[in-house]
């Protein structure tokens, strides 16, 4: 063998350190031992998470927080089957993820060998794509693929499969400096004449809106956003997916849209005649009822993904391109079209703004407090004030993540993280703690429920290990809240196996990882305790037990047009 012969193991590694990756999460097992023999010699820092899903949702919390491609490591079988949640959350939400696997080895396979699964077949519809590595030579081509598919175009996670001879393998380690897809295409530049058309529809327009999603953050287009909502003066949300795109004190940014945004945004939709999307996929948690939804309004729709264009509304005006490449072009053509068509509807854009301006007087979204118990709107509102807008809030999954969503400011795009497509409870924990690898400066927040707490509870070891200054606040309802609040509404109070009792001690919880935890539940301490745990400096468990019953709202029920909000719970009748 000559001098630069590797071991597979060592060549993937390498590769690694090619594409600048620092950190990654993962958990060992027998495919992979030669993988994690390597890694003892090399400067990648591995996170050993408690389970591979959190070592997923980690890797996501890495990438949401950064923009950096977020990389998971899990072996054969179980520990690749374990990764699938992750992989589908990191899909639905378009996030850069790279996920290796070991496989067992090339001989066995097909032998329903040990630990053995067909990680290729199952995460196939789970991955934006994925690799079978059976040859150490296709190792390093495949690794500075994956990386590339997994943060080019659209994002999305992409998993490469190495079988356990490939890592023990050797060969000759040549570096690889190009890539070569002749299949996948990548439209960034958007096509100029629509864009000079959607220019002229946007000055023509009475009542522009604009609904700008997580395509702005994935595409690092927020600046540019900014920008155009402030030349053409139209009012804006952001979705779920989207908080941070637009400051939250920007006077363009009315809210988050949907099942639970704010009346002013959804009147908005309801009235407008003209969406201009941006990054967003008309999700059906927006759109409510798709034939109720927008009826006046002809749609420009901007996004790297054509799929996305008239998936789920038909688009005027479709333009297939990188937000961050179009919307400073479009901005120019607004420029060049402004002196002969600017101040053609401006009275009508006056008026529509009035009319925003009621329905957002009509209805605001403000947190109930109550003097005798801590309403859940209450504690958002609380670590608002600790967050002015700049803390990273990682949520779980239900009630507290709406009103999380609702209620806490996020001054600048990936400080808002969250499961939003997939929606899986459980993701909340971990995926602190991967923004605060990716972020030591910053204050991280996780917000879960009683609920996605219990299935993420094994990361506390985590947490404990690297001494993560994580503030980790359950809002404990002592329900699976979110579940609670539909059959209360939907199916008469028959509540069904969504109470949650045996919730542990948190002193003695977080006493027993090393670190601190405590309960709250008298209001007047609330506020007290929250600073607290800020103050801490390292982890923090803060228990805080809220109104069992609230809902949340505004809320448009399933299959409800986005306009029939109920807007607050029924009020008791004076008699
Ligand atoms: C893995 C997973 N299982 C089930 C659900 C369905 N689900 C959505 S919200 C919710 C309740 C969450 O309860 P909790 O964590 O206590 O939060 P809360 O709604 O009370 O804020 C459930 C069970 C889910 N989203 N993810």
């Amino acid at each position: 063998m000559s001098s630069n012969s590797l071991s597979g193991a060592k060549i993937l590694l390498n590769c690694l350190t090619r594409e600048n990756v620092d950190c990654m999460f993962g958990y060992p097992g027998g495919v992979t031992l030669p993988l994690y023999d390597a890694l003892y010699d090399y400067p990648i820092r591995h996170i050993l998470v408690r389970h591979e899903q959190n070592a997923a949702f980690a890797a996501q919390g890495y990438a949401r927080a950064t923009g950096k491609v977020g990389v998971c490591c899990a072996t054969s079988g179980p520990g690749a089957t374990n990764l699938v949640t992750g992989l589908v959350d990191a899909m639905m939400d378009s996030i850069p993820l790279v996920a290796l696997t070991g496989q067992v080895s090339t001989k066995l396979m097909g032998s329903d060998a040990f630990q053995e699964a067909d990680t290729f077949g199952i995460t196939r519809s789970a991955t934006k794509h994925n690799f079978l590595v059976k040859n150490i030579n296709d190792l390093p081509q495949v690794i500075h693929e994956a990386f590339y598919i997994a943060a080019s175009g659209r994002p999305g996670p992409v998993l490469v499969d190495v079988t356990k001879d490939v890592f023990q393998g050797q060969a000759q380690y040549t570096p690889v400096t190009e890539i070569h897809l002749p299949g996948y295409r990548v439209f960034s530049e958007g096509h100029g004449g629509q864009i000079r058309r959607a220019a002229q529809m946007i000055w023509e327009a009475e009542r522009p809106f604009v609904y700008a999603g997580g395509g702005i953050i994935a595409g690092d287009a927020h600046d540019a956003l900014r920008e155009f909502v402030e030349t053409i003066d139209a009012p804006a949300v952001c979705t779920l997916m989207g908080l941070g795109a637009l400051p939250a004190e920007h006077p363009n940014f009315i809210s988050l849209p949907g099942m639970h945004g704010s009346y002013a945004a959804n009147m908005a939709f309801s009235h407008t005649d003209l969406i201009i999307a941006l990054g967003v996929r008309f999700d059906d948690r927006v759109t409510g009822r798709l034939a109720a939804f927008a009826p006046h309004a002809k749609v420009i729709h901007v996004d790297i993904d054509p799929a996305e264009i008239g998936k789920n509304r038909q688009a005027d005006l479709p333009i297939v391109g990188n937000v961050k490449r179009v919307i400073p072009k479009l901005i120019s053509e607004l420029h060049q079209l402004a002196p002969s068509l600017k101040q053609k509807n401006a009275a009508c854009r006056r008026s529509w703004w009035d009319q925003i301006e009621e329905w957002k007087r009509e209805h605001p979204l403000v947190p109930e407090t109550s003097d005798s118990e801590i309403k859940p709107q209450h504690l958002m509102a609380e670590i608002d004030r600790l967050s002015n807008g700049r803390a990273i809030v990682a949520s779980d999954v239900g009630q507290h993540q709406m009103w999380a969503a609702q209620l806490i400011r996020f001054s600048e795009p990936r400080l808002w993280i969250n499961s939003g497509g997939l929606g899986s409870m459980g993701f909340g924990l971990p995926a602190a703690i991967g923004a605060q690898f990716a972020r030591p400066d910053k204050l991280v927040f996780a917000i879960v429920g009683d609920g996605g707490f219990q299935m993420s509870i094994p990361e506390l070891a985590t947490i404990a290990n690297h001494a993560l200054p994580i503030k980790i606040i359950v809002m404990n309802n002592g329900y699976l809240g979110m579940v609670r609040q539909w059959q209360e509404l939907f199916y008469n109070n028959r509540l069904s196996q969504v109470e949650l009792s045996s919730f542990p001690d948190v002193e003695k919880l977080a006493g027993a990882y090393g670190f601190t935890g405590r309960t709250v539940e008298d209001v007047r301490e609330m506020p007290r305790a929250l600073e607290e745990a800020v103050k801490e400096p390292g982890p923090y468990l803060l228990n805080v037990r809220v109104s069992a019953l609230e809902n949340v709202f505004p809320m448009v029920p399933a299959g409800g047009a986005i306009n029939e909000m109920v807007l607050r719970p029924p009020q008791p009748v004076e008699v």
